[in-house]
């Protein structure tokens, strides 16, 4: 690795001639970019071999962490941070006439996930890697990611996501680690030497083939392993089922239909939709993950009764259940054991995670598909089934509503939360609330049955991708006041506290956000070509859209806004920038109409003089990761304004509380918890609570047409939605939002929490209009954030659920051949 600047230089020089055949002055950002991120690549190399044999040599346990999606987001800016050349990197590249900002703009984001739940992914690797544990991820390598989103006249236009276009400098590709899965065919038994032998004949063999991608700690060498698979036919496995004249062209149908499992990301979010494609990536991710783990395993040459205690198998909500029945499947049919102590073995193994109660969300399979795509598979969880049914039989004589609650097979379905929470020894909610719901509510009987398994593991963010890369003035700042324990511990951010009313250091944080609120707004302006006021509140929504998420709520409370000012030009107000972001999956109909809404509402809003002056909107197109790192730094106002009871943590409310925004919010996921921290002063909290909810759908006591016949402000914004107007092109326009709200009674409470919500807003609009109030209120917020950091988070689960700990030695001495 270089040491220098010099160094780099020379070397950079050499390669981009080596590899391109091309001087300098030719070179295009993204030859930059290609040349230094695979310089980068290589240069990690050996750290990466002398990580896994001082894994292996130590012979400690290792966790996998199995999750369907991973939101790395860009990779290049946080490598160069974690490995401390980024400076050094800067400076050189800026001496040979490039731009650190614009080369980093060159790589596709990594978009692997929906959200919350795939960046959570994300930031546990970094954590993982950063607090040296052996910590590996393990997942699907996509070629589509998550859809691009457009907009156009106001609607989302989804665009597929390529993002390997350009290829990945990141990866290596290792062919030579491939294995095979099996899918359809038919089940045989015979006996030998007394034991029932299975063997799945007229299977479809496909190829998983792995990539892997370093996970690079913070400063201190080592590197884990993001093993992705992608899926390959192989001539070899198809060979002679494709004979006579047809037969090239039915093999290339085969071909595509196999690749086809690693195509594309399913883009809904906190929402099932139980596709066959679907269970196929899962099954494939699942079996794909655990050979290979098994095979690293068998070279160690231990008993698997110690399996338990050097592997640690993490699962990412239900979608990567089935390596339940799959270990018991490979211990039981290829290592052949026995039932009780394969299955022994495998609830001492897997560990679950829970993101969510929404009911739409909870994965439920048809008996038939499983049956018929994985015929071992589903024999292994019938007898799953049948043996927890008879435990409960006994433990619950005649209780058959328990049992019908808590079978893992109920009518023709395979109920995947419970067959998760059966086959694996902890289970966790991510957030106080949540988990607390969890255990008395949405999983209560199966916390009454095994009240140690369930446990609580409050989300978190890392705060080298979330403040140091994409704040990196604020951190500097945090330096120069603090040192640099609070790196390595971002707790010790808790000592900002004595400056929460230090004027100099206000006018320091007031100034980078400023500095920030003008890189977004020039943002804004080249792309989208609104203008928008750096000194107006930016208030800022980015999430996925949804209903429980309530971005309704938002931008009827604009609408209100804007009603108002129509009616007196010369009302008070603090100038306002809404900014939303947010993608529908392609189906939900109410979320794109909502999407459309806002839309409709900035285009009045923007353009009438009489308000643009006070209320401007934006909606961010495309929102990603390496927006959320643009928008986040330059917002005063985070929007976390769910339904209380349904947002299971949230982590974005992290993000922005760390970067000095003050939450409005309601008691909802890790909400809870941020306000224990900083205080009713420092948060804006409003609306219903989650007893409250729950009561109301409890006794059916809410009635929205009521509520919004008494609001006036409601009536007419109701009637605005569906008549002729401001915000509509034609009649009913916005006709499944206003039944959403009518018809259906409101699901989310949008109409009972208004009126809560406007009022704290008007709280916001007057606290804004003192700087150093404001100020001080940001300056505890960041103080707190190193609460939610996901170094702590990561700590609780090394502890408490794996039983892992962080490699002391410091490899960079070792030896690699
Ligand atoms: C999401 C929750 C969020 C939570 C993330 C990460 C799913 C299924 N769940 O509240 O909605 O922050 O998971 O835990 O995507």
């Amino acid at each position: 690795m270089f040491s220098n600047k010099e160094e780099f230089k020379e070397q950079f020089r050499l390669r981009l001639i080596g590899r391109l055949g091309i001087p300098l002055a030719e070179a295009r950002a993204d030859d930059v970019y290609k040349i230094l991120g695979s310089m980068i690549r290589e240069y990690v190399g050996k750290n990466w071999a002398r990580t896994n044999q001082a894994y292996k040599e130590r012979g400690e346990k290792q966790v996998y962490y199995f999750s369907l999606e991973f939101l790395m987001g860009r990779l290049l800016g946080n490598n160069l941070l974690n490995l401390g050349v980024l400076n050094m990197v800067r400076e050189g590249l800026s001496e040979l006439g490039w731009g650190l900002e614009a080369i980093e703009a060159q790589e596709s984001d990594a978009g692997l996930g929906n959200g919350g739940l795939g960046r959570l992914a994300a930031c546990f690797m970094d954590s993982l890697a950063s607090l040296g544990y052996a910590g590996h991820g393990c997942g699907i390598r996509y070629k589509y990611g998550l859809f691009e989103q457009r907009i156009v006249d106001g609607n989302q236009v989804e665009l597929p996501d390529y993002w390997l276009q350009k290829g990945n400098v990141w990866e290596v590709r290792r062919p030579e680690k491939k294995v095979e899965v099996f899918f359809w065919g038919r089940v045989e038994s015979r006996e030998e030497n007394g034991r029932l032998i299975f063997e799945t004949k007229d299977a479809e063999k496909i190829w998983a083939v792995p990539y892997d991608i370093p996970l690079i700690g913070y400063r201190r060498g080592n590197v884990n392993t993001l093993r992705i698979w992608s899926a390959e036919s192989g001539l070899d496995l198809a060979a002679g089922h494709f004979s006579g004249g047809e037969g090239y062209y039915k093999y290339l149908e085969y071909s595509r239909s196999i690749e086809s499992i690693s195509e594309f990301l399913y883009p809904d979010d906190s929402n099932e939709e139980g596709k066959r494609l679907r269970l196929k990536q899962q099954y494939f991710l699942c079996s794909a993950g655990l050979q290979s783990i098994l095979r690293t395993y068998d070279k160690q040459q231990l008993s698997y009764d110690h399996l338990p205690d050097k592997i640690a198998i993490h699962i990412n909500d239900t979608h990567p259940t089935l390596v339940i029945p799959e270990l018991m499947r490979i211990l039981i049919d290829v290592k052949g054991m026995g039932w009780d102590e394969a299955w022994d073995i495998t609830s001492r193994t897997v560990a679950y995670t829970n993101h969510t109660i929404l009911s739409e969300a909870l994965e439920k399979w048809p008996v038939p598909m499983v049956r018929e795509l994985l015929p071992r598979v589903y024999m292994i969880i019938e007898e799953i089934n049948k043996r927890f049914c008879a435990m409960l039989l006994e433990r619950y004589p005649g209780d058959e509503r328990r049992m019908s609650e808590m079978a893992i097979i109920y009518g023709d379905q395979i109920r995947m939360a419970n067959l998760a929470i059966v086959g694996s020894y902890s289970v966790n909610g991510v957030a106080a609330l949540h988990t607390e719901i969890l255990k008395q509510r949405e999983m209560r009987p199966f916390h009454e049955l095994f009240p140690d398994r369930f446990n609580n593991k409050t989300n978190g963010i890392t705060h080298r991708r979330w403040l140091m890369h994409a704040n990196p003035e604020l951190a500097e700042l945090y330096k120069e006041t603090l040192g640099e324990a609070w790196v390595h511990d971002p707790r010790g951010l808790t000592g900002l506290l004595q400056y929460t009313g230090n004027s100099s250091f206000q006018q320091r944080v007031q100034d980078i956000k400023q500095n920030n609120k003008r890189r977004l707004a020039g943002y804004i302006l080249s792309r989208q070509g609104i203008s928008v006021d750096p000194l107006s509140i930016f208030d800022v929504q980015v999430k996925r859209l949804h209903g429980y998420k309530r971005q309704l709520l938002n931008i009827m409370h604009i609408m209100h806004l804007y009603n108002e000012l129509k009616e007196n030009s010369a009302r008070d107000m603090t100038p306002r920038t809404f900014i939303f972001g947010a993608k529908a999956a392609p189906g939900y109909y109410l979320a794109k109409q909502i999407i459309k809404l806002i839309n409709n509402v900035a285009d009045t809003v923007n353009h009438d003089p009489q308000a643009r002056d006070r209320i401007k909107v934006v909606f961010l197109e495309n929102y990603s990761v390496s927006l959320a790192e643009l928008i986040i730094p330059a917002a005063d106002v985070s929007e976390q304004i769910s339904t209380a009871g349904k947002e299971a943590s949230g982590t974005g409310n992290m993000k922005f509380m760390m970067n000095g925004a003050l939450t409005i919010g309601t008691m909802d996921g890790a909400n809870v918890e941020m306000h224990e921290m900083v205080g009713d002063r420092d948060m804006f909290i409003f609306g219903l609570r989650a007893e409250q909810v729950l009561e109301y759908y409890r006794t059916g006591g809410y009635s929205a047409r009521r509520k919004s016949e008494e609001d006036e402000r409601l009536r007419r914004l109701l009637g605005q939605m569906i008549q002729t107007g401001p915000f509509t092109s034609h009649e009913w326009e916005f006709e499944a939002v206003y039944r959403s709200l009518i018809d259906h009674n409101d699901e989310y409470f949008v109409l009972e929490d208004f009126a809560a919500y406007v009022d704290t807003q008007a709280q916001i609009d007057q606290i804004y209009r003192d700087p150093s109030d404001w100020t001080g209120r940001a300056i505890a917020n960041m103080a707190h954030a190193g609460k939610f950091a996901s170094d702590c988070t990561i700590r609780q689960y090394a502890d408490d659920i794996w039983q892992i700990r962080p490699l002391d030695e410091d490899i960079s001495s070792r030896k690699v051949y």
